[in-house]
């Protein structure tokens, strides 16, 4: 694994647990982690559980003993280590945004096509929840019918402070782009997974609300805090991200990304609207579907509470007796757990790096729709 951070240490929740919570093909080896800073690599693969260190990820390249590289690094790095690493054999888990560019997510596709028989999957973690896996599998069993409405929005708090340093998210050189390409890809993603369809085009506007902020400080940053340092930056980067989107089956979609909604902690929300059916999630619940059946007496009929929590819901069958609820956390062992099992079986990785390229393209189109105020279509759909 490459990076150690905040997704550095949920994907590796992912890699201790899989085989101890899942009865997968093969059991992974948590061999090697790397990062810069030998003294702190060092602490992160001991609280971690990973067996060796190294400050060179080209590394991984050569030693025989790695089958597998997950990227947990910012975006500005994710296109070169992907690239290598399948040209070295290995399998790739690369963390969503699969790139910063359409650009970098296209040589990642032609590395991954170059490698036909090496997995090369994006981290859209989120898709693993059972209640996301239950909403797909009923909006394709058709208990909503026809989709005519998507209404997502991702929204956090946690650089709502002007003071709140200028970590590396806020970097359109390292991340691409702000709340649209961190938080705005997961909603792009789910949506067109819940449908199965993508999206076609987009109107948007992009904002950021604080242009310059200070340095972080030496201290570095931890998941999503940071200390200040001495001087200023600027802010290259969108804090919120809003656009309509027109899916190719014909429904409708309001998105918002934000990290300015003040209390609102990681609200990711889905209402989902049908001919015949609703479904609604909150992933602060996320044990909870809710589903409104339009094909009910309206008189008896209101929206429903679905427990996620039983033993024949996506997922489930590794985890606790019915009832007993599962955590974020559990997102990154299930997208573990499709890894493992598509490795063993030697078939592709469901959301792949073509999966990757398409969000990619997605926000591409928010972003040069936000710079025009006009229509754009999404390439490629
Ligand atoms: C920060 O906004 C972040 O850590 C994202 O990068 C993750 O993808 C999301 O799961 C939680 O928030």
């Amino acid at each position: 694994m490459i990076g150690y951070a905040f997704m550095g240490a949920a994907h590796s929740v992912g890699w201790r647990s899989v085989h101890r919570a899942f009865d997968v093909p093969l059991a992974p080896e948590m061999r090697l982690l790397v990062g810069r800073d030998p003294a702190a690599v060092g602490t992160a693969a001991e609280r971690l559980g990973w067996q060796e260190t190294a400050t060179d990820w080209r590394e991984v390249l050569t030693r025989p003993d790695i089958d597998l590289v997950d990227i947990c690094t910012p975006g500005d790095s994710h296109a070169e280590i992907a690239i290598a690493a399948l040209a070295a054999g290995k399998h790739v888990l690369c963390e969503k945004p699969l790139a910063n560019t359409v650009d970098e997510a296209r040589a990642m596709v032609a590395a991954a096509d170059a490698a036909p028989d090496r997995v090369a999957m994006v981290g859209f973690n989120y898709r693993r929840l059972p209640a996301m896996a239950l909403a797909r599998r009923m909006i394709a069993a058709g208990e909503v019918g026809t989709v005519r409405h998507v209404r997502a929005v991702y929204l956090q708090d946690w650089i709502v402070d002007p003071e709140f340093p200028l970590v590396w998210r806020l970097r359109k050189d390292k991340a691409g782009s702000g709340a649209l390409g961190d938080i705005g890809a997961h909603i792009v993603d789910l949506t067109q997974y819940l449908l199965g369809e993508t999206i076609e085009s987009v109107t948007a506007l992009t904002e950021t609300f604080v242009r310059d902020r200070p340095l972080p400080g030496d201290a570095g940053s931890a998941g999503l805090a940071s200390s200040s340092g001495s001087g200023r930056g600027e802010v290259t980067v969108d804090d919120a991200a809003l656009f309509l989107a027109r899916f190719a089956g014909g429904a409708v979609g309001t998105f918002e990304a934000t990290r300015f909604a003040t209390g609102r902690k990681n609200a990711l929300r889905i209402e989902i609207n049908g001919s015949d059916g609703s479904l609604a999630f909150d992933v602060e619940a996320l044990n909870e579907l809710w589903f409104y059946d339009g094909r009910r007496p309206a008189s008896g009929e209101g929206f429903r509470r679905i427990l996620v929590t039983e033993p024949d819901h996506p997922y489930l069958d590794g985890w606790w007796p019915p009832g007993h609820g599962l955590g974020y956390e559990h997102s990154f062992v299930h997208e573990i757990r499709d890894l493992v099992e598509a490795v063993a079986a030697g078939t592709p990785a469901s959301p792949g790096f073509a999966d990757g390229l398409q969000v990619q393209q997605v926000l591409e189109a928010v972003g040069t729709s936000a710079a025009t105020a006009a229509w754009q279509k999404v390439v490629g759909a």
